[in-house]
């Protein structure tokens, strides 16, 4: 396939072939995040084929707290320390048997600044996928693939196919402007909402403020 935002996403956007083995390791890391669950098999490839190779040194940060998020990461081999204000909450060991934990999806997913700061706590192998790449996979959703993203959400589980397609069929997509508002904190819930391009942000009031954040 080739990469129809090429102009937009540049260099992030070429896609580049992988070995079997690294291309094996890499669908059994994406399919199994949840992120990509609404994805099938073409699109996993797809965003394998965004990816590029990260080698870690020793000690190396590979994200640093507050940052603004540029990468999502697979660990194919090493070991990465998680740290929250300099204290140390987890460690993602990719030990060889199968376990190649990701991280750094949530800036990326929610426009955030970094949550933590990960860094090598050992040399290893990663595997990093850019905004671009991550968008474009996103918001590749057709109507086919709405049913399969509803198919995923947990009320929903115990309906059938046909009902699941009824549902799809009685949805009207809309169209937002940045910054407009969709609905808001105690509004009554008449209608739940699936993201098929663009972000979307959650603002709580906080009990003592009021004010949102
Ligand atoms: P990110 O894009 O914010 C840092 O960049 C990444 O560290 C983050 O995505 C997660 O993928 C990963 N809190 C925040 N981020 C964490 C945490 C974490 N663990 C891993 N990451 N924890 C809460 C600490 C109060 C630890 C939970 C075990």
């Amino acid at each position: 396939r080739c990469a129809p935002h090429a102009a937009r996403g540049g260099a992030e956007l070429e896609l580049q072939p992988k070995s079997a083995h690294v291309h094996t390791l890499l669908m059994a890391a994406l399919s199994k995040c949840f992120l990509f669950r609404h994805l099938d098999d073409d699109g996993i490839s797809e965003l394998i084929g965004y990816m590029r190779e990260h080698l870690a040194s020793e000690g190396q940060h590979i994200i640093q707290q507050g940052d603004k998020g540029d990468y999502f990461y697979v660990c194919e081999s090493g070991a990465y320390d998680v740290l929250v204000n300099g204290r140390h909450v987890h460690t993602y060991t990719a030990d060889g048997e199968g376990s190649r934990p990701c991280f750094g999806e949530l800036a990326l997913m929610y426009a955030k600044p970094r949550a933590a700061s990960v860094v090598a706590k050992s040399a290893g192998r990663l595997w990093k996928l850019g905004r671009a790449g991550f968008r474009s996979v996103q918001s590749k959703l057709g109507r086919g693939d709405l049913t399969k993203v509803l198919r995923k959400v947990d009320v929903f589980s115990s309906l059938s196919f046909a009902q699941l397609q009824q549902i799809r069929d009685s949805m009207t997509e809309v169209s937002a402007a940045e910054g407009d508002r969709i609905f808001r904190q105690g509004d009554v819930g008449d209608s739940f909402f699936v993201v098929m391009a663009g972000e979307a942000e959650v603002l709580r009031k906080s009990a003592e403020e009021g004010a949102e954040e």
